[in-house]
């Protein structure tokens, strides 16, 4: 059976009917998918500028020009993939700790027949729960965090769940793998080296803005590949590790970011890792201007889903040959 793609954009234009991402079909109706994507319209854990509520939707209208193959990585991930968009996660936004439990919920939910998962934000204090889905499945997760900052702090006004704080209460309660985590394109001023110190007894490695300026793209993903291996993998974007200028409408912006052509070429790097899950999340629609951080944002989740098809499909070949896929 084909999977179900897109809108034909021959026969209806880009800019007519709802906008699901990349013009995907409903999971409803396609009944199962092989990759699921799920906004979760969440910033009751923000710090700073609100507005990452309005990220899933703003995301998806500006996915409408997103064809159906990518050059990059050799892939129509909509042929080899069934891809279907899940809809929004319906989440208090008065009660954190019950959204973390919904977004949990939802994840397993959704994942229950082995899809892969790649969630639209919110703000990244629903990284923590993805996490949690995602070790209940996979075990002890691999995580690369693309991010301005550290987000491994303690607690904001004594509250322990925040956008702030997501990975350190991930490492606490055992989700992650801390031989294999890695913050890339960390920048800008700190509360105190402390905050250093903390993060690298978390176990994480960290490629900052500089680092990947001065060394560049390609030695950077060497790097990353050597330390993740082949573990399960989760990937979650913070849009603000783009630069001010990429990605103005977000939270907690940074100067001296990487581009989103930098940003593009990591990703690709990546080809072939177990990956296993992704977020992108912190797009904050009242700032941004000319849909450039939804368009970034949308590109980067295209990025995302060709890895899972491609991972998918890899999956796929080896179990009816077992020989494994042609090299
Ligand atoms: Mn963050």
């Amino acid at each position: 059976m084909p999977h179900l793609g897109p809108t034909d954009s021959s026969r209806t234009p880009r800019f007519a009917g709802p906008a699901s991402f990349a013009r995907l079909p409903r999971l409803d109706e396609v009944g199962t998918a092989d990759i699921v994507v799920a906004g979760v319209p969440f910033d009751a854990g923000v710090s700073y500028r609100p507005g990452a509520r309005f990220g899933p939707a703003h995301v998806r209208e500006s996915s409408r020009l997103l064809r159906p193959y990518h050059p990059a990585l050799d892939v129509s991930p909509f042929e080899v993939a069934q891809v279907a968009d899940a809809g929004d996660v319906a989440v208090n936004p008065f009660n954190i700790e019950e959204a973390l439990e919904t977004v949990e919920e939802s994840a397993l939910a959704l994942t229950a027949s082995g899809a892969r998962l790649l969630t639209i934000g919110g703000d990244h204090t629903i990284s923590l729960p993805l996490l949690r889905a995602a070790k209940q499945r996979h075990g002890e997760i691999a995580l690369l965090h693309f991010d301005a900052h550290l987000d491994t702090w303690d607690t904001y006004f004594g509250a322990d769940y925040t956008h702030g704080t997501p990975f350190r209460r991930a490492v606490e309660e055992g989700l992650l793998d801390t031989e294999a985590l890695c913050h890339l394109g960390t920048r800008g001023p700190l509360y105190s080296k402390k905050d250093l110190e903390d993060d690298r007894r978390f176990g994480f490695g960290i490629v900052t803005a500089a680092d990947i300026y001065h060394q560049g793209v390609v030695e950077v993903v060497d790097r990353v590949r050597q330390r993740i291996g082949d573990r399960p993998l989760y990937v979650s974007i913070d849009i603000d590790v783009l630069d001010p200028a990429h990605a103005p409408g977000t939270g907690t912006p940074e100067a001296g970011g990487m581009t989103s052509r930098e940003l593009l070429e990591i990703l690709r790097g990546l080809q072939g890792l177990n990956l296993v899950g992704a977020d992108v999340v912190e797009v904050s629609p009242p700032y941004d201007h000319a849909e450039i951080t939804g368009i970034a944002a949308s590109h980067v989740a295209y990025d995302l889903v060709a890895l899972l098809a491609l991972r998918h499909e890899a999956e796929a070949s080896i179990a009816t040959d077992p020989e494994g896929p042609p090299a």
